[in-house]
Parts: C-alpha cells; sequence; structure tokens
C-alpha cells in the first residue's frame, strides 16, 4: 500500500478509536435507536429511505466550509418554461442518444461521463414541476428540513414513468455499461434545501444490495447548478473506490468522509467539481467515487437519480443497513435472489 496512504488510514483508525472510547458512540441522533446498538453495518436498516438520507448526510464532513444560513448566496429562481405535450415529450424520449467509442471509453476509464444536451430544457422543467408535486403530496413544507429525499416517483406518475423507462436513457445506460439488457433498480429524487450540508464521498457499489458491477446511475440536475448549490463532485477513475474500500466505516461520525477527503487529498486524486448546466447530466459507474458539494444558496437544488443495473442480476446474500429499506425497491425479492421484481421492468433489451 503506499506509504502516504497508509499513514492517513492509520491516523484515521487513531481518531476513530478515541471518538468510540469517549462514547461518542451513540452520539448519532439521526441513527434509529435500533441501529446504533453495534458498531457495525451488517444488519437490516430499521427506519424509512428518508431518514437513511438525513442520517447520510450527517455523516458529511463540514469543517472546511462551515454554513451561515444568514449568507445564503441569492440565486434566481428557477423560470419557468414551456413544456412539452406528453406526445412531445414521448417522442425525446424515444429517440436513442447517439454515444461514440470514445465516450464509452472514457466513461469505462474515468468511471462516469458528463453529456450536455440529453434532455431538453422544457422536459427537465416539467419533470421538476411533477416531482415536486408528488413530493408535496407526501410532505408538508418544513423549514427545518437539509435534504428532502423520495424513491420511486415513477410509481406516482406517468410523467416520471416516461423519463424512467424511456429507451434514450436506458439504452444510454446499457451503452455505457456495455451490457445488452438493463433494468431499473430505483429513481431518486434529491432536494438540498438553501443551507444544505455536503453529501459525503462514496461509492454506490458501497450501498447498492446489487451483485453485480456493472450498475450505474444518472444524475440529473434540474436547475443549472453552479458550485454554490451543490453540484457532484466527481472522482475520476476506475480505480479509485480501492482506496475508499480500505477504510474502515464509521456509522456514527464524520471521520469515514473526513478520511477520505483526506486521502484525495494526499494523493492528488483528480476531482471533476465543475458546475452542471441546464440539460447536462452525469451518468456513475457504482464503483466511481464521488460526493456532492453543500447548498449555500437561497434556492434548492434539485437532482433526479436513476439508477440501472444489468439485466440477470441477484441480490448480494447480505445486505448492510448502507443499502436502507432496499426491499421497497424490489418487492419480495430476498438475499441471493434474481431482481425482477414488477418494480424492476426491463428498459432496454438489444434484442427488442
Ligand atoms: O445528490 C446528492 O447529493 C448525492 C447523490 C448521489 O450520491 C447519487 O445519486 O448517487
Ligand atoms: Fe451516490
Amino acid at each position: 500500500m503506499n506509504r502516504k496512504l497508509a499513514k492517513a488510514i492509520a491516523n484515521y483508525q487513531k481518531i476513530d478509536a478515541g471518538a468510540k472510547s469517549l462514547s461518542n458512540f451513540q452520539a448519532n441522533s439521526d441513527l434509529p435507536a435500533a441501529n446504533a446498538e453495534t458498531d457495525g453495518i451488517h444488519e437490516t436498516w430499521t427506519g424509512t429511505n428518508e431518514q437513511w438520507w438525513n442520517w447520510y448526510i450527517s455523516l458529511a464532513d463540514n469543517n472546511k466550509e462551515s454554513l451561515n444560513q444568514e449568507t445564503l448566496i441569492p440565486q434566481n429562481e428557477q423560470v419557468a418554461l414551456q413544456v412539452p405535450s406528453i406526445k412531445e415529450l414521448q417522442q425525446e424520449l424515444a429517440e436513442p442518444y447517439p454515444i461514440s467509442e470514445d465516450q464509452i471509453q472514457q466513461f469505462q476509464t474515468e468511471s462516469y461521463i458528463r453529456i450536455k444536451n440529453i434532455l431538453s430544457p422544457g422536459s427537465l422543467c416539467l419533470l421538476r414541476q411533477e416531482l415536486k408535486q408528488i413530493f408535496y403530496r407526501h410532505h408538508k413544507l418544513d423549514p427545518n428540513r437539509q435534504f428532502s429525499s423520495m424513491e420511486l416517483m415513477w410509481q406516482e406518475s406517468d410523467i416520471v414513468k416516461e423519463f424512467v423507462l424511456s429507451k434514450r436513457l436506458g439504452k444510454l445506460a446499457a451503452n455505457l455499461l456495455q451490457v445488452s439488457s438493463v433494468r431499473v433498480y430505483h429513481d431518486d429524487f434529491l432536494c438540498k434545501e438553501p443551507g444544505c450540508v455536503r453529501t459525503p464521498w462514496h461509492y454506490d457499489g458501497f450501498h447498492y444490495p446489487i451483485a453485480s458491477n456493472n450498475v450505474g446511475t444518472f444524475w440529473i440536475p434540474l436547475q443549472s447548478t453552479p458550485k454554490a448549490m451543490g453540484p457532484l463532485e466527481l472522482a475520476k477513475g476506475m480505480e479509485i473506490y480501492k482506496l475508499v474500500k480500505e477504510i474502515p466505516f464509521d456509522k456514527f461520525s464524520q471521520g469515514h468522509d473526513h478520511a477520505i477527503i483526506e486521502i484525495l487529498e494526499v494523493l492528488g486524486i483528480r476531482i471533476d467539481r465543475e458546475p452542471f448546466l441546464l440539460g447536462e447530466i452525469s451518468f456513475q459507474h457504482c464503483l466511481n467515487v464521488h460526493a456532492a458539494a453543500a447548498n449555500r444558496t437561497t434556492e434548492q437544488r434539485i437532482a433526479f437519480g436513476i439508477s440501472y443495473f444489468e439485466n440477470g442480476a441477484r441480490v448480494i446474500s447480505s445486505p448492510t443497513l448502507m443499502s436502507g429499506d432496499w426491499q421497497k425497491f424490489m418487492p419480495g425479492i430476498q438475499p441471493s435472489e434474481l431482481i425482477s421484481s414488477p418494480y424492476n421492468p426491463i428498459v432496454y433489451d438489444l434484442v427488442d
């Protein structure tokens, strides 16, 4: 192991042991009590998926950028654009995106790819309106909420369903992952309210209960997303996850995120922190290491995540609490079984 890396990990383990011996052990108020009885992750998540996200962002180290609610940066509200009719939307989403061999190679090497103009601004505006409507059908406005999240939005709306089950996105995911057929795992409404803290560093493969590396996620910002609003931050390279894998996870503190920040810095790993334009999206391989910045603006940062996996993949044999309430995303499917519930339809198949 690289000497600098070994030192950074040893340093983290010392801090982590110190924190635990000071009985910081059950100090995370976002962790459900039943999950605070052990210090491991090899157990079922006992809260909801929404609580999972709240707990997860509580593990982000925000020491470097303290957030002050009074100094949020004023941002123009997302302007309402002319939205397409359902027919126009269906036409747009049926159109395959012509991805080049070079782009596929780039994705396979760097572990993610950004693509511009994949969805029209009008369609994204329609998606944003629809997602907000669904979210507020279920949740009250709450000024204390930092992160507003919800999954399986496509089950509640024909418009969202058009996006999630679209040939445009499904085929693109299959082409980038180099597989012949993909199913959907879940979608994710990811709204950082003004002043919301960072999302900790991670790779999704550590979270997904799927026994395959052919899994990827579109991250679709639903407004142009400057650095101050909390865009995704993407480490370049398919091997970077190996560094992160070495670091023991701590479900109570910000130590894990802190250690990754240190390691990425010490080793000079290249990180893409560029803003996203409206219509620009990223697709991350499940081994891509990423985080997201805090939202320092006065407006909501809304992104829509859609995750696809190789058709034929199974559930891992022992899912952990890192996967949240994963059975919601594949009702009736047990560990080690083939993932084929009605919530995971085939979205693209080469032979169709
Ligand atoms: O939007 C965020 O803050 C994080 C999203 C993320 O990690 C993901 O979609 O995999
Ligand atoms: Fe992620």
